[in-house]
């Protein structure tokens, strides 16, 4: 195998062996044989003369999505989507007069084995023998991963664009020809923009469907019956779970990336809707052991599961894992039954309380422009001197104690602005507030990151600038899986430069590219504390 797809990755030499993140070599070769089957659809929907369907689209998301880090550890699963992905492929084939010359629209295969056994010709290496071609490619690719989990959250909502399905035959397509680095860029460029207009979209889907975020204390201690607790980012989950469990005497919790679920008020409504249960992602084998109850993982990010809880443990939708029950979509588009969840959960004693308080959030655009006001107020007055965006991804390395110690050294009259599970690093540290705005503004999950961008392209606006770029805002990001990626991309996308990335700058970008990204965009790996710091103060 050879993956480095994450900033866990092992530096120097990727993932060979076995992945950090507890991926198999058969799983990984499995996934890179998954994307290889979409650049075989690619190919052929490039020259169907038709645009891909909205189903044929939405079966390419969840196939990508599935091989996003953390989301899918169950090789039957996978399998069976490449052979779903296979017949989808030679269903377009049969409506071609004349076949593209490419491997990807002639190999076949049908066991497990087999489709282990293409990887060896097919992954990442495969891209390009050249390697910046290949890096180009493969920041191409992992953006597109995270573009796809987006639009498949989109989707499961019933929204969608048929640009960002196009996309994704281009730009597959692309990954099988021999491009320059110039087209390659040209790529990536519109992979950012693609992440603009698929967050965009994200973020009306799920304010369409449970209203805008809304400033919410979060209970973070427990109560005293058995309770499920959800992760990952699925939104129709959550509100599936909670419409299953009133009335059962079962309480719903939120973990990770689950907790901004607390700020929509379509859920607010829900009673037994008691808090949020732990922190981060990396925390979670020790934190699903105390919580007692079972467990509903809806996406990335699952850790490798320990026995003690296996059996409470649950995955749904794209998220997979040997040994663990998964609870599937029924075909007719009815509800999901999580019926099982809460019988067992009838059976749990009550989580083990690990800590008490509160956390606020609920500090997405809505509700951010609705204190604008107060917001442009305290700038001019400066009681607000800076804005800095933290957002992004947690991660297990030590090194991201980085973004705790900025939180906690940045001067008083400094806002924090956050998204993504980035942000468990400095949550519950108590940062006060600026005449009552916090000094921490959550404005939800990764996706929500656009969030971020609507308030700054708002306020350049308020103080009439003419570029985003002027405003008192830094931008210090953590990045771990490829929705940071992808949401890098938009950011990208939208003209923010300047922009440092950490704890480490990815893997996958050679010396030259890393280059061309700092001279193009500004993009500097994080440095020290205190010297990050001080330059941000000054705009630096
Ligand atoms: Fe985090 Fe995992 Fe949301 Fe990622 S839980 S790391 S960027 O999946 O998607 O922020
Ligand atoms: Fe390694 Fe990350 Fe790939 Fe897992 S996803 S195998 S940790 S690079």
């Amino acid at each position: 195998m050879y993956c480095d797809q994450c900033q866990e990755s092992v530096k120097g030499t990727g993932c060979i062996a076995r992945g950090v993140c507890g991926k198999s070599e058969a799983t990984a070769k499995l996934q890179d044989t998954l994307v290889y089957t979409l650049q075989g659809i690619a190919r052929c929907a490039e020259v169907s003369g038709k645009p891909l369907s909205p189903e044929h689209g939405r079966l390419m998301s969840e196939a990508l999505f599935v091989t996003v880090t953390n989301t899918n550890f169950d090789d039957e699963a996978i399998s069976t989507k490449i052979r779903e992905m296979l017949a989808l492929r030679d269903e377009l084939k049969g409506s071609l007069e004349n076949l593209p010359d490419h491997d990807s629209v002639r190999w076949n295969g049908e066991t497990k084995e087999e489709f282990i056994r293409k990887a060896e010709t097919s992954g990442i290496e495969a891209l390009s023998e050249h390697e910046d071609l290949r890096s180009l490619k493969s920041l191409i690719l992992y953006g597109l991963k995270g573009l796809a989990a987006y639009t498949d959250h989109a989707a499961v909502l019933g929204y969608a664009d048929e640009a960002i399905y196009e996309f994704y035959v281009t730009a597959l397509a692309a990954l099988t020809k021999d491009l320059d680095a110039d087209a390659l860029l040209g790529l990536t460029m519109e992979t950012g923009n693609m992440a603009v207009k698929a967050m965009a979209l994200l973020d009306k889907a799920n304010t369409e469907t449970y209203g805008n975020p809304e400033i919410t204390k979060v209970n973070i201690g427990v109560g005293k019956r058995p309770g499920i607790l959800i992760s990952g980012h699925d939104l129709k989950d959550m509100e599936e779970l909670l419409r299953q469990t009133e009335g059962t005497g079962v309480d719903v919790y939120t973990h990770c990336e689950m907790l901004p679920a607390h700020y929509y008020p379509a859920f607010k409504k829900y009673s037994h809707f008691i808090g949020n249960y732990g922190s981060s992602w990396w925390a979670q084998d020790k934190e699903f052991e105390t919580f007692n109850g079972p467990i509903l993982m809806t996406t990335n990010c699952i850790v490798p599961v320990r026995e003690s809880y296996r059996n409470r443990m649950f995955t749904t939708g794209n998220a997979g894992y040997e040994g663990v029950k998964h609870i599937p979509a029924p075909a007719d588009g009815s509800a999901k039954d999580f019926s099982a969840l809460i019988e067992l959960a009838k059976t749990c004693p009550s989580p083990v309380e690990i800590e008490t308080g509160e956390i606020v959030g609920g500090f997405a655009h809505h509700q951010v422009l609705a204190l604008a006001d107060k917001v442009v107020e305290a700038v001019n007055n400066g009681d607000i001197r800076r804005f800095v965006v933290m957002g992004g991804c947690d991660g297990r390395h030590n090194s991201r104690k980085y973004y705790t110690d900025v939180a906690g050294k940045l001067p008083q009259d400094t806002v924090i602005l956050t998204a993504g599970c980035a942000k468990f690093r400095y949550n519950k540290l108590q940062l006060g507030d600026i005449g009552g705005i916090p000094r921490v503004l959550d404005a939800g999950q990764c996706n929500d990151s656009y969030s971020l961008a609507v308030i700054a392209m708002k306020l350049k606006e308020v103080f009439g600038l003419d570029d985003i770029n002027d405003l008192p805002i830094s931008y210090d990001i953590a990045w771990y899986e490829q929705k940071a990626v992808t949401v890098l991309l938009a950011l990208l996308a939208l003209g923010v430069k300047g922009i440092r990335l950490g704890p480490t700058l990815p893997e996958f970008l050679t010396p030259n590219i890393a280059a061309a990204l700092v001279e193009k965009f500004d993009i500097r790996p994080i440095d020290t504390v205190e010297g990050d710091i001080e330059a941000m103060m000054t705009g630096a």
